[in-house]
């Protein structure tokens, strides 16, 4: 592998699957295969789990480790071509990724969509500057439309608890009040749309994700009617692709219930977290044996550690 953007960089996925799996049974039979490589952590946004399982997952493969949280501890970065640089960004892209590629070997990179402008995000324009200047393989850590290492932790969580071969997966909308990125979900139906089961996607009008993302999958306005027979409902909250990064409705009957999952075939609830209590799902749904977002997080270390492995044997 020669960087990690998107699904497209993934050769075979049940083969990746069960690298993270075995990674799971022996965190430390790859621990040579890092030894002296350093990975730069480069975060734009806030991070507890990829943060942290990144940073573990490295060190598990006996690689060094820097984190950078760049606005904060260093300076403002220029994205765009051929601007006069008289704003608040005093560094541009073309300097700081070459200059980073030096002192790493990968460099994996958190840039959140803005929300503002649609075509900006959706041209990915952070992740694309540190692929072409930094002159190493890029990690996406989060960017403006995806969230691969997350989507691959949740196929190693549905691998591990489905009980038939071709689940029932069903991706919720959920309430919020914030406008968030549509990041996780995209992903999440990226990488759904290549694995054995009946997906579907259940939102509100007006929350159509992007088509190209959204697939082969079933598209449904009816959240009780989506949750039918579900093996496993995701739950997520995004604001809208067509009215670009804005809260059209914050409809409290969306929010995950226990009569909600009682419409499912005693199915997991899984979030890809951080997840506002009471808000988006209820707190005895999150307590219950039926929900999933601790194992799920726990497996972000194992989907980072098949990814790294496959880059650093690229090296
Ligand atoms: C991010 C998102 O993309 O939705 C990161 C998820 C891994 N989530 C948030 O920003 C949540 C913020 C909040 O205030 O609830």
């Amino acid at each position: 592998m020669t960087n990690f953007l998107a699904y497209d960089d993934v050769t075979d996925l049940n083969t990746l699957i069960q690298e993270g799996l075995n990674a799971k049974q022996n965190p430390f039979a790859d621990q040579s295969l890092g030894h002296n490589k350093t990975i730069g952590l480069i975060f734009f946004n806030s991070s507890l789990r990829t943060r942290m399982s990144t940073q573990k997952a490295a060190q598990n493969l006996g690689m060094n480790v820097i984190m950078m949280n760049v606005g904060q501890d260093s300076w403002g970065l220029e994205m765009e071509e051929g601007t006069v640089m008289d704003g608040d960004k005093a560094e541009h892209v073309k300097e700081a990724a070459a200059v980073v590629g030096k002192y790493c070997d990968i460099v994996a990179v958190r840039a959140f969509a803005g929300l503002k402008d649609r075509e900006q995000d959706y041209r990915e324009v952070v992740m694309n500057q540190f692929k072409k200047y930094a002159g190493v393989p890029i990690i996406n850590l989060e960017s403006a439309t995806r969230h691969p290492l997350q989507s691959l932790a949740d196929c190693i969580t549905i691998e591990e608890f489905k009980v038939r071969k071709r689940p029932k997966i069903v991706l919720t909308w959920l309430p919020h009040f914030k406008p968030l990125p549509q990041a996780v979900a995209n992903s999440f139906c990226e990488w759904i749309n290549h694995t054995d089961a009946e997906f579907v996607v259940t939102h509100p009008e007006g929350y159509d994700l992007a088509p190209e993302f959204v697939g082969n999958a079933r598209v449904s306005y009816n959240q009780d009617e989506a949750f039918e027979g579900a093996d496993f409902i995701y739950g997520k909250n995004w604001s809208s692709y067509q009215q670009y990064g804005q809260v059209l409705t914050q409809d409290a009957s969306w929010m995950v219930t226990m009569d909600k999952m009682k419409l499912t075939d005693n199915g997991k609830f899984m979030h890809c977290l951080p997840v506002r209590r009471n808000m988006k799902v209820t707190d005895e749904v999150l307590d219950s044996p039926q929900s999933l977002v601790i194992e799920q997080a726990a497996n972000r270390e194992w989907s980072a550690q098949a990814v790294l492995k496959g880059v650093l044997q690229g090296l």
